[in-house]
Protein backbone atom coordinates (compact mmCIF):
# COMPACT_ATOMS: atom_id res chain seq x y z
CA UNK A 1 0.00 0.00 0.00
CA UNK A 2 1.12 2.95 -0.80
CA UNK A 3 0.80 5.93 1.70
CA UNK A 4 -1.24 8.22 0.08
CA UNK A 5 -0.78 12.03 1.33
CA UNK A 6 -2.35 14.35 -1.61
CA UNK A 7 -1.69 17.34 -0.74
CA UNK A 8 0.07 20.63 -2.86
CA UNK A 9 3.89 21.53 -3.21
CA UNK A 10 2.37 24.71 -0.59
CA UNK A 11 1.30 22.54 2.19
CA UNK A 12 3.88 19.77 1.76
CA UNK A 13 6.42 22.32 2.03
CA UNK A 14 4.58 24.47 4.66
CA UNK A 15 4.84 20.86 6.45
CA UNK A 16 8.12 20.54 6.44
CA UNK A 17 9.00 24.23 7.50
CA UNK A 18 6.52 23.61 10.57
CA UNK A 19 7.76 20.11 11.60
CA UNK A 20 11.37 19.63 10.44
CA UNK A 21 14.11 21.07 11.54
CA UNK A 22 16.04 23.85 9.59
CA UNK A 23 19.47 22.43 8.35
CA UNK A 24 18.47 22.74 4.24
CA UNK A 25 17.34 25.62 2.37
CA UNK A 26 15.93 23.28 -1.03
CA UNK A 27 14.74 24.41 -4.16
CA UNK A 28 11.05 24.94 -3.93
CA UNK A 29 9.91 22.25 -5.70
CA UNK A 30 7.66 18.88 -4.19
CA UNK A 31 8.65 15.96 -6.01
CA UNK A 32 6.27 12.35 -5.34
CA UNK A 33 7.62 10.48 -8.46
CA UNK A 34 10.75 8.84 -9.92
CA UNK A 35 11.11 6.91 -13.28
CA UNK A 36 14.81 6.76 -15.00
CA UNK A 37 16.07 10.46 -15.38
CA UNK A 38 12.99 12.13 -14.61
CA UNK A 39 11.20 13.12 -11.29
CA UNK A 40 7.20 14.33 -11.16
CA UNK A 41 5.97 16.98 -8.75
CA UNK A 42 2.60 16.70 -6.69
CA UNK A 43 0.72 19.43 -9.70
CA UNK A 44 2.31 16.31 -12.44
CA UNK A 45 5.22 18.66 -13.75
CA UNK A 46 7.71 16.26 -14.96
CA UNK A 47 11.72 16.90 -14.56
CA UNK A 48 15.04 15.97 -15.48
CA UNK A 49 16.84 15.32 -12.66
CA UNK A 50 20.32 17.04 -12.81
CA UNK A 51 21.55 15.84 -9.20
CA UNK A 52 20.21 12.34 -9.20
CA UNK A 53 20.59 12.57 -5.20
CA UNK A 54 23.88 14.07 -5.10
CA UNK A 55 24.88 11.18 -7.77
CA UNK A 56 22.80 8.25 -5.76
CA UNK A 57 20.83 7.50 -7.97
CA UNK A 58 23.71 6.68 -10.73
CA UNK A 59 21.36 4.36 -11.99
CA UNK A 60 18.12 6.14 -12.56
CA UNK A 61 15.14 6.34 -10.33
CA UNK A 62 13.27 3.44 -9.16
CA UNK A 63 15.39 0.93 -11.26
CA UNK A 64 13.02 -2.31 -11.98
CA UNK A 65 15.79 -4.70 -11.37
CA UNK A 66 17.10 -2.92 -7.92
CA UNK A 67 12.93 -2.39 -6.93
CA UNK A 68 12.69 -5.63 -7.98
CA UNK A 69 15.24 -7.01 -5.83
CA UNK A 70 13.85 -4.64 -2.85
CA UNK A 71 11.08 -5.78 -2.81
CA UNK A 72 11.95 -9.58 -3.32
CA UNK A 73 14.05 -9.50 -0.02
CA UNK A 74 12.03 -7.20 1.72
CA UNK A 75 9.30 -10.08 2.30
CA UNK A 76 12.82 -13.07 2.97
CA UNK A 77 14.81 -11.43 5.41
CA UNK A 78 15.24 -7.54 5.79
CA UNK A 79 17.73 -7.51 9.25
CA UNK A 80 19.61 -10.13 11.02
CA UNK A 81 22.01 -7.99 12.66
CA UNK A 82 25.66 -9.24 13.37
CA UNK A 83 25.03 -10.88 15.90
CA UNK A 84 24.17 -14.14 13.73
CA UNK A 85 25.53 -14.43 9.91
CA UNK A 86 23.06 -14.33 6.79
CA UNK A 87 23.38 -16.21 4.02
CA UNK A 88 23.96 -12.90 2.08
CA UNK A 89 26.71 -11.54 3.28
CA UNK A 90 29.44 -12.94 3.16
CA UNK A 91 28.31 -13.71 -1.01
CA UNK A 92 28.05 -9.59 -1.21
CA UNK A 93 31.50 -9.00 0.54
CA UNK A 94 32.80 -11.96 -1.83
CA UNK A 95 31.20 -10.11 -5.37
CA UNK A 96 32.36 -6.74 -4.06
CA UNK A 97 36.14 -7.72 -2.69
CA UNK A 98 36.52 -9.53 -6.57
CA UNK A 99 35.22 -6.86 -8.33
CA UNK A 100 37.48 -4.18 -6.54
CA UNK A 101 40.07 -6.42 -6.43
CA UNK A 102 40.48 -6.16 -1.97
CA UNK A 103 41.19 -8.92 0.41
CA UNK A 104 38.26 -7.41 2.53
CA UNK A 105 34.89 -5.51 2.87
CA UNK A 106 33.77 -3.48 6.09
CA UNK A 107 29.85 -3.00 5.41
CA UNK A 108 28.26 0.37 7.29
CA UNK A 109 25.11 2.13 6.06
CA UNK A 110 25.50 6.06 5.43
CA UNK A 111 28.68 7.53 3.66
CA UNK A 112 29.56 9.32 7.03
CA UNK A 113 29.93 6.08 8.68
CA UNK A 114 32.08 4.99 6.05
CA UNK A 115 34.39 7.57 6.53
CA UNK A 116 34.36 7.16 10.10
CA UNK A 117 35.16 3.29 9.92
CA UNK A 118 37.74 4.23 6.99
CA UNK A 119 39.32 6.69 9.71
CA UNK A 120 39.55 4.43 12.46
CA UNK A 121 41.25 1.80 10.63
CA UNK A 122 43.33 4.10 9.55
CA UNK A 123 44.30 5.01 12.95
CA UNK A 124 44.62 1.93 14.22
CA UNK A 125 46.92 0.40 11.93
CA UNK A 126 49.20 3.47 12.44
CA UNK A 127 49.26 2.50 16.17
CA UNK A 128 49.86 -1.22 15.34
CA UNK A 129 51.87 -1.36 12.42
CA UNK A 130 53.31 1.61 11.61
CA UNK A 131 54.22 2.14 15.33
CA UNK A 132 53.03 5.41 15.89
CA UNK A 133 52.87 6.27 19.55
CA UNK A 134 49.84 5.51 21.15
CA UNK A 135 46.66 7.39 20.40
CA UNK A 136 48.80 9.81 18.33
CA UNK A 137 47.73 9.31 15.03
CA UNK A 138 47.51 11.75 12.56
CA UNK A 139 46.07 12.24 8.60
CA UNK A 140 46.25 14.12 6.37
CA UNK A 141 42.88 15.67 4.38
CA UNK A 142 42.66 18.81 1.95
CA UNK A 143 41.48 21.93 2.07
CA UNK A 144 37.14 22.61 1.11
CA UNK A 145 36.64 18.25 1.73
CA UNK A 146 33.51 17.23 2.43
CA UNK A 147 33.25 13.84 4.00
CA UNK A 148 29.88 14.09 5.81
CA UNK A 149 28.23 15.44 8.85
CA UNK A 150 29.71 13.54 12.19
CA UNK A 151 31.56 15.62 14.55
CA UNK A 152 35.18 13.93 13.30
CA UNK A 153 34.20 14.53 9.93
CA UNK A 154 33.35 18.21 10.43
CA UNK A 155 36.27 18.79 12.59
CA UNK A 156 38.59 19.03 9.54
CA UNK A 157 36.28 20.75 7.01
CA UNK A 158 37.92 24.45 6.30
CA UNK A 159 33.95 25.56 5.60
CA UNK A 160 32.56 27.42 8.98
CA UNK A 161 28.68 26.55 8.78
CA UNK A 162 30.05 22.54 8.66
CA UNK A 163 31.73 22.90 11.82
CA UNK A 164 30.99 26.35 13.19
CA UNK A 165 30.09 26.24 16.86
CA UNK A 166 29.94 22.44 17.14
CA UNK A 167 32.90 21.75 19.00
CA UNK A 168 35.00 20.82 20.80
CA UNK A 169 37.01 19.05 17.26
CA UNK A 170 38.39 15.98 17.07
CA UNK A 171 42.19 15.99 17.00
CA UNK A 172 45.14 14.67 14.73
CA UNK A 173 44.07 16.02 11.34
CA UNK A 174 46.51 18.05 9.00
CA UNK A 175 44.76 20.22 6.13
CA UNK A 176 46.69 20.49 3.70
CA UNK A 177 45.45 22.44 -0.02
CA UNK A 178 44.16 20.20 -2.58
CA UNK A 179 45.70 19.01 -5.58
CA UNK A 180 49.19 19.98 -3.79
CA UNK A 181 51.61 17.06 -3.69
CA UNK A 182 54.50 19.33 -2.22
CA UNK A 183 52.46 19.95 0.50
CA UNK A 184 51.79 16.20 1.19
CA UNK A 185 55.40 15.21 1.28
CA UNK A 186 56.27 18.32 3.33
CA UNK A 187 53.87 16.50 6.34
CA UNK A 188 55.23 13.18 5.67
CA UNK A 189 58.81 14.39 5.43
CA UNK A 190 58.27 15.84 8.77
CA UNK A 191 56.08 13.89 10.99
CA UNK A 192 56.27 10.38 11.72
CA UNK A 193 52.79 10.39 13.38
CA UNK A 194 51.30 10.60 10.04
CA UNK A 195 48.77 7.44 9.42
CA UNK A 196 47.26 8.17 5.82
CA UNK A 197 46.20 10.71 3.50
CA UNK A 198 42.46 11.03 2.39
CA UNK A 199 41.25 12.71 -0.45
CA UNK A 200 38.12 12.96 -2.73
CA UNK A 201 39.50 12.21 -5.96
CA UNK A 202 37.59 15.18 -7.18
CA UNK A 203 36.08 17.60 -4.97
CA UNK A 204 32.44 17.85 -4.81
CA UNK A 205 30.99 20.19 -2.76
CA UNK A 206 33.88 22.28 -3.61
CA UNK A 207 32.32 22.77 -6.86
CA UNK A 208 33.42 19.86 -8.73
CA UNK A 209 37.32 20.78 -8.54
CA UNK A 210 39.51 18.29 -10.64
CA UNK A 211 42.68 17.95 -9.80
CA UNK A 212 45.79 17.68 -12.38
CA UNK A 213 46.48 14.47 -13.88
CA UNK A 214 49.35 12.74 -11.85
CA UNK A 215 48.13 14.41 -8.59
CA UNK A 216 46.52 11.29 -7.48
CA UNK A 217 49.67 8.99 -8.74
CA UNK A 218 51.60 11.34 -6.77
CA UNK A 219 50.11 11.17 -3.43
CA UNK A 220 49.91 7.22 -4.11
CA UNK A 221 54.00 7.35 -4.33
CA UNK A 222 54.42 9.67 -1.65
CA UNK A 223 52.04 7.36 1.18
CA UNK A 224 54.36 4.76 -0.40
CA UNK A 225 57.78 6.00 0.33
CA UNK A 226 56.56 7.03 3.85
CA UNK A 227 54.56 4.00 4.57
CA UNK A 228 51.16 5.59 5.45
CA UNK A 229 47.89 4.62 4.05
CA UNK A 230 46.26 6.29 1.13
CA UNK A 231 42.12 6.26 1.72
CA UNK A 232 40.19 7.36 -1.39
CA UNK A 233 36.84 8.89 -0.55
CA UNK A 234 34.47 7.50 -4.04
CA UNK A 235 31.87 7.79 -2.23
CA UNK A 236 30.15 10.56 -4.80
CA UNK A 237 32.69 9.83 -7.55
CA UNK A 238 32.58 6.38 -7.55
CA UNK A 239 30.33 3.82 -9.60
CA UNK A 240 30.94 5.25 -13.30
CA UNK A 241 30.10 9.10 -12.27
CA UNK A 242 33.27 10.06 -13.54
CA UNK A 243 33.52 7.44 -16.63
CA UNK A 244 35.24 5.11 -14.62
CA UNK A 245 34.20 2.41 -11.94
CA UNK A 246 36.25 4.37 -9.35
CA UNK A 247 37.74 8.02 -10.38
CA UNK A 248 41.36 6.88 -9.14
CA UNK A 249 41.18 4.41 -11.86
CA UNK A 250 41.72 7.35 -14.58
CA UNK A 251 44.83 7.47 -12.99
CA UNK A 252 45.40 3.47 -12.65
CA UNK A 253 46.09 4.24 -8.79
CA UNK A 254 45.30 1.48 -6.67
CA UNK A 255 44.22 2.95 -3.06
CA UNK A 256 44.71 1.02 0.27
CA UNK A 257 41.64 2.08 1.30
CA UNK A 258 38.17 2.84 -0.81
CA UNK A 259 35.11 3.95 0.86
CA UNK A 260 31.70 3.41 -1.28
CA UNK A 261 28.59 5.29 -0.47
CA UNK A 262 25.57 6.53 -2.32
CA UNK A 263 25.27 4.84 -5.40
CA UNK A 264 26.05 1.05 -4.08
CA UNK A 265 22.43 0.97 -3.60
CA UNK A 266 21.12 2.98 -6.65
CA UNK A 267 19.23 5.14 -4.18
CA UNK A 268 17.43 2.67 -2.73
CA UNK A 269 18.49 2.27 0.71
CA UNK A 270 21.61 3.86 2.97
CA UNK A 271 24.18 1.48 1.95
CA UNK A 272 28.61 2.18 2.55
CA UNK A 273 31.33 0.21 1.88
CA UNK A 274 35.48 0.37 3.26
CA UNK A 275 37.21 -1.81 1.11
CA UNK A 276 41.29 -2.81 2.25
CA UNK A 277 43.44 -5.71 2.02
CA UNK A 278 44.62 -8.26 4.66
CA UNK A 279 47.32 -6.79 6.35
CA UNK A 280 45.24 -3.32 6.75
CA UNK A 281 41.77 -4.88 7.52
CA UNK A 282 43.18 -7.48 9.90
CA UNK A 283 43.71 -4.46 12.41
CA UNK A 284 39.73 -4.36 13.29
CA UNK A 285 38.46 -7.70 15.89
CA UNK A 286 35.52 -8.73 17.01
CA UNK A 287 33.90 -5.59 19.07
CA UNK A 288 36.20 -2.93 18.07
CA UNK A 289 33.72 -1.28 15.17
CA UNK A 290 30.05 -1.80 13.64
CA UNK A 291 26.59 -0.84 13.16
CA UNK A 292 23.26 -2.76 14.05
CA UNK A 293 22.25 -2.24 10.21
CA UNK A 294 25.70 -2.37 8.46
CA UNK A 295 25.66 -5.52 6.15
CA UNK A 296 21.72 -6.10 6.81
CA UNK A 297 20.69 -8.91 4.10
CA UNK A 298 18.36 -6.46 2.46
CA UNK A 299 21.22 -3.87 1.79
CA UNK A 300 23.39 -6.84 0.19
CA UNK A 301 20.94 -8.02 -1.96
CA UNK A 302 20.19 -4.60 -3.00
CA UNK A 303 24.52 -3.44 -3.61
CA UNK A 304 24.54 -6.47 -5.91
CA UNK A 305 21.54 -5.66 -7.98
CA UNK A 306 22.72 -2.22 -8.14
CA UNK A 307 26.74 -3.15 -9.03
CA UNK A 308 25.25 -5.55 -11.81
CA UNK A 309 23.38 -2.76 -13.23
CA UNK A 310 26.41 -0.54 -13.46
CA UNK A 311 28.47 -3.33 -14.83
CA UNK A 312 25.39 -4.80 -17.38
CA UNK A 313 24.37 -1.15 -18.50
CA UNK A 314 28.02 0.07 -19.17
CA UNK A 315 27.13 2.93 -17.25
CA UNK A 316 30.87 4.03 -16.97
CA UNK A 317 31.11 4.37 -21.02
CA UNK A 318 27.92 5.82 -20.83
CA UNK A 319 29.30 8.37 -18.33
CA UNK A 320 32.11 8.92 -20.33
CA UNK A 321 30.22 9.69 -23.90
CA UNK A 322 27.55 12.11 -22.46
CA UNK A 323 30.16 13.84 -20.16
CA UNK A 324 32.03 15.15 -23.25
CA UNK A 325 28.86 15.95 -25.08
CA UNK A 326 27.75 17.77 -22.09
CA UNK A 327 30.88 20.08 -21.95
CA UNK A 328 31.40 20.58 -25.33
CA UNK A 329 27.85 22.09 -25.14
CA UNK A 330 28.07 23.94 -22.59
CA UNK A 331 31.48 25.17 -23.55
CA UNK A 332 29.36 26.56 -26.45
CA UNK A 333 26.90 28.40 -24.33
CA UNK A 334 29.89 29.73 -22.07
CA UNK A 335 31.09 31.69 -24.76
CA UNK A 336 27.47 32.71 -25.79
CA UNK A 337 26.68 33.85 -22.18
CA UNK A 338 28.52 36.58 -20.25
CA UNK A 339 26.70 35.24 -16.78
CA UNK A 340 28.71 31.97 -17.00
CA UNK A 341 32.66 31.73 -16.67
CA UNK A 342 33.01 27.96 -17.04
CA UNK A 343 32.08 24.17 -17.17
CA UNK A 344 34.18 21.93 -15.77
CA UNK A 345 34.14 18.16 -14.36
CA UNK A 346 34.89 14.17 -15.88
CA UNK A 347 31.95 11.66 -17.18
CA UNK A 348 28.68 13.14 -15.93
CA UNK A 349 30.26 15.14 -12.84
CA UNK A 350 30.32 18.84 -13.64
CA UNK A 351 29.56 22.23 -12.65
CA UNK A 352 29.43 25.36 -14.37
CA UNK A 353 30.43 28.55 -12.68
CA UNK A 354 28.63 31.88 -12.60
CA UNK A 355 30.13 35.34 -13.02
CA UNK A 356 29.37 36.78 -10.26
CA UNK A 357 30.83 36.84 -6.17
CA UNK A 358 29.16 33.94 -3.63
CA UNK A 359 26.61 35.99 -2.62
CA UNK A 360 24.92 36.87 -5.35
CA UNK A 361 21.50 34.95 -5.94
CA UNK A 362 22.53 34.31 -9.69
CA UNK A 363 22.97 30.94 -9.29
CA UNK A 364 19.77 30.15 -7.47
CA UNK A 365 17.73 32.16 -9.76
CA UNK A 366 19.44 30.66 -12.57
CA UNK A 367 18.38 27.32 -11.04
CA UNK A 368 15.04 28.32 -10.57
CA UNK A 369 14.98 29.68 -14.49
CA UNK A 370 15.84 25.61 -15.12
CA UNK A 371 13.39 24.40 -12.80
CA UNK A 372 10.65 26.71 -14.67
CA UNK A 373 11.72 25.06 -18.05
CA UNK A 374 11.64 21.32 -16.69
CA UNK A 375 15.31 20.81 -15.46
CA UNK A 376 16.41 20.48 -11.54
CA UNK A 377 19.82 21.32 -10.33
CA UNK A 378 21.17 22.85 -6.84
CA UNK A 379 23.59 25.62 -6.70
CA UNK A 380 26.09 25.11 -4.46
CA UNK A 381 28.61 27.75 -2.92
CA UNK A 382 26.35 30.72 -3.88
CA UNK A 383 28.02 30.99 -7.78
CA UNK A 384 28.63 27.41 -8.92
CA UNK A 385 26.00 24.79 -10.62
CA UNK A 386 26.23 21.02 -10.32
CA UNK A 387 24.91 18.88 -12.69
CA UNK A 388 25.04 15.10 -12.28
CA UNK A 389 22.56 13.47 -13.77
CA UNK A 390 21.38 9.40 -13.61
CA UNK A 391 24.52 7.64 -15.51
CA UNK A 392 21.39 5.92 -17.85
CA UNK A 393 20.52 9.42 -19.70
CA UNK A 394 20.08 8.48 -23.20
CA UNK A 395 21.84 11.35 -26.03
CA UNK A 396 18.27 12.13 -27.14
CA UNK A 397 17.73 13.17 -23.27
CA UNK A 398 20.98 14.62 -22.51
CA UNK A 399 20.80 17.29 -25.86
CA UNK A 400 16.72 17.68 -24.77
CA UNK A 401 18.32 19.00 -21.74
CA UNK A 402 20.81 21.07 -22.87
CA UNK A 403 18.06 22.57 -25.10
CA UNK A 404 16.53 23.51 -21.85
CA UNK A 405 19.48 25.03 -20.41
CA UNK A 406 19.74 27.09 -23.26
CA UNK A 407 16.56 28.11 -23.58
CA UNK A 408 16.88 28.96 -19.86
CA UNK A 409 19.74 31.38 -20.50
CA UNK A 410 18.19 32.77 -23.29
CA UNK A 411 15.31 33.61 -20.77
CA UNK A 412 17.67 34.57 -18.15
C1 LIG B 1 24.40 16.64 2.56
C2 LIG B 1 27.75 17.90 -1.11
C3 LIG B 1 27.28 16.05 -2.55
C4 LIG B 1 30.38 13.02 -0.04
C5 LIG B 1 31.67 12.49 0.07
C6 LIG B 1 31.12 11.49 2.13
C7 LIG B 1 29.83 11.97 2.09
C8 LIG B 1 29.46 12.76 1.00
C9 LIG B 1 32.67 12.74 -0.99
C10 LIG B 1 28.88 11.67 3.21
C11 LIG B 1 28.12 13.32 0.96
C12 LIG B 1 26.51 14.83 0.26
C13 LIG B 1 25.71 14.83 1.50
C14 LIG B 1 24.69 15.89 1.30
C15 LIG B 1 25.24 16.82 0.29
C16 LIG B 1 26.25 16.01 -0.43
C17 LIG B 1 27.11 16.61 -1.38
F1 LIG B 1 27.04 18.85 -1.70
F2 LIG B 1 27.88 18.19 0.13
F3 LIG B 1 28.95 17.88 -1.69
F4 LIG B 1 27.02 14.85 -2.77
F5 LIG B 1 27.70 16.73 -3.54
N1 LIG B 1 32.00 11.75 1.15
N2 LIG B 1 27.73 14.17 0.15
O1 LIG B 1 30.05 13.79 -1.08
O2 LIG B 1 27.89 10.77 2.81
O3 LIG B 1 26.83 10.52 5.05
O4 LIG B 1 25.71 11.92 3.34
O5 LIG B 1 25.82 9.44 3.07
O6 LIG B 1 23.41 17.34 2.52
O7 LIG B 1 25.14 16.54 3.54
P1 LIG B 1 26.49 10.66 3.62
Amino acid sequence: MIRQTNITSKKAIELEKRFGAHNYHPLPVVLERGDGVYVWDTEGKKYYDFLAAYSAVNQGHCHPRIQKTLTDQAGQLTLTSRAFHSNMLGHYEKYLCEFFGYDKLLPMNTGAEGVETALKICRKWGHEKKGIEPENAKIIVAENNFHGRTITVISFSTSPESYRHFGPHTPGFEIVPFNDANAISDLLESDPQIAGVMLEPIQGEAGVIVPDDGYLQEVRDLCDKHDALFIDDEIQTGLGRTGRMLAADHEDVRPDIVILGKALSGGMYPVSAVLADDNIMEVINPGEHGSTYGGNPLGCAIAMTALDVIIDEDLEENATEMGKIFRQEMEQMVDQHDILQLVRGKGLMNAIEINDDEESSAAWDLCMEFKKHGLLAKPTHGNKIRFTPPLIITEEQLRDSLEIIRQSLENF
